[in-house]
């Protein structure tokens, strides 16, 4: 337990309804009754009760209108008692209760303590800790649900199923080399490197960084394509509003132009850019150059033609390129086809569908085909969205790969079971079993104060 009781506002500044002063730690009932007066008194101070009353400076006059609420460990927040007061919104009012507070032998809480507090006293481990600063800080739907999952114990769930299999695995190890005659260290060996492959491969895609920094900061789609294949009016189409300009005139995209666009709950950027072509226009060459960087750093690449002309060499050149992040979109197929998707199958691997941006024929499937390519995590509960713990996730991944690769070379089975227990030892410094105080530290430096 801490000695000290620790006092912050825990609200955004500025203008609002309401604004609460979070004390917590020993003495914060006897703060709160120092504070605050009840306007009922058979309501007093019983344990978690809102009660409505005055808050009060040392001279007994009243510095708002409150509600308030005493809060007795070890059912709270940070499982020490805590109170907390209810003022009128803006800063004035929660200042001078918090400053009454300070002036009371309350301390002025650092970032996340009240957070850290919770977490030294095990109310939660480090990835929840870590999940409610992500769960404040989300800014789509789809990276708070994500959030909320790690907070509910998605994570902490998934470190410690996959370190119970790898307890199993270290196990049959132990007894394939502890009693030899028994075990038959071939097949051991080739069930304990299974498993291990099977283990890292889960982790790692657990700890799928695009699909982390997807959920964290939204996915990028970027639209590519030679002019005139309707890259604009795809874009308009898929935003349901006129924002690119369309011309018949190819070339008439210039710059790279992006928008928000949510798509399955996932907030997603999409970005129009100019038609690849060679040219000797200046203005157009910058542009061509940024439309490639785009595609380059894009999260799914829309390869747009045109179904109604023979296809050139930068078209082929677009389809041929065509990896794992790339639907390539036959636009134009309103009109008699020239280019067929059988025609493409043959080119590529990536997935083909018809298309017209004009008539809306599609689009639908287009939308469908993006949420599946930008949805994260939906189905398993661990997916990883912290930098901390994909670092983490992958070291640990690499150390069962180098197990494997330890028995392929037909080392002894005690030296995979090195590298196993270090994956663990990875693994639980993601719930924060084992962290040490300057891991824990660097975690709640980027809470904000009030948390
Ligand atoms: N029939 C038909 N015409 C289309 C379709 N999509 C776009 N167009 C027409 O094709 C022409 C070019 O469309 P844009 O959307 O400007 O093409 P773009 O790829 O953005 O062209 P640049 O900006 O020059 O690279 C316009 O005249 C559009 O009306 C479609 O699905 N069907
Ligand atoms: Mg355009």
């Amino acid at each position: 337990m801490n000695e000290d009781t620790i006092a912050a506002i825990a609200t955004a500044g500025g203008t609002g309804g309401i604004a609460i002063v979070r004390v917590s730690g020993g003495e914060a009932g006897t703060i709160l009754k120092k504070i605050f007066i009840p306007a009922v008194k058979r309501e007093y101070f019983e344990s978690h009760r809102l009660m409505y009353g005055r808050a009060v400076d040392a001279d007994g006059e009243a510095l708002d209108e409150v509600m308030a609420v005493l809060m007795r460990a070890p059912s709270t927040y940070t499982r020490e008692d805590v109170a907390e007061i209810h003022c009128h919104g803006g800063s004035a009012s929660a200042n001078a209760v918090l400053v009454r507070a300070l002036s009371l032998g309350a301390r002025m809480a650092g970032p996340g303590e009240f957070t850290r507090r919770a977490f030294m006293n095990g109310r939660i481990d480090l990835a929840r800790a870590e999940a409610v600063m992500q769960l404040i800080s989300a800014n789509s739907e789809a990276a708070a649900r994500a959030s909320l999952r790690q907070l509910e114990g998605g994570v902490s769930g998934f470190v410690r199923q996959v370190s119970d299999r790898l307890k199993d695995v270290l196990a049959l190890l132990e007894a394939s080399t502890d009693f030899p005659e028994e075990v038959e260290e071939e097949a051991a060996s080739e069930a304990v490197a299974a498993s291990l492959r099977e283990i890292a491969r889960e982790i790692r895609r657990h700890g799928d960084r695009r699909s982390a920094r997807m959920l964290r900061e939204g996915a990028s789609i970027v639209l590519a394509g030679r002019p005139n294949v309707g890259k604009s009016s795809l874009m308009n189409a898929l935003l349901n509003q006129e924002r690119a300009i369309v011309t018949s005139i190819p070339g008439t995209t210039r710059d790279v132009l992006t928008e928000r666009i949510s798509i399955g709950g996932v907030m997603a950027e999409i970005s129009d850019t100019a038609g690849r072509r060679d040219t000797q226009d200046p203005i157009e060459r910058i542009g061509v150059d940024r439309a490639r960087r785009a595609a380059e750093g894009a999260d799914v690449v829309l390869i747009v033609l045109d179904a109604a002309v023979e296809m050139d060499e930068e078209d082929s050149g677009l389809v041929k390129s065509a990896d794992d992040r790339a639907i390539i979109c036959l636009n134009k197929s309103d009109l008699p086809p020239v280019v067929t998707a059988q025609q493409l199958n043959s080119m590529t691997d990536a997935k083909i569908l018809e298309i017209s941006a004009q008539t809306g024929k599609g689009i639908e499937e287009l939308v469908e085909e993006l949420g599946r390519r930008i949805a994260v995590g939906e189905e398993n509960n661990g997916q990883l969205t912290a930098q901390r713990h994909i670092e983490l996730a992958h070291s640990a991944a690499d150390s069962l790969t180098q197990a494997v690769k330890a028995i392929e070379m037909g080392m002894p089975l005690d030296t995979a079971a090195i590298d196993i227990r270090e994956a663990m030892a990875k693994l639980s410094e993601i719930t924060g079993e084992n962290a040490t105080e300057a891991v824990i530290d660097r975690v709640f430096e980027s809470f904000c104060v009030g948390k």
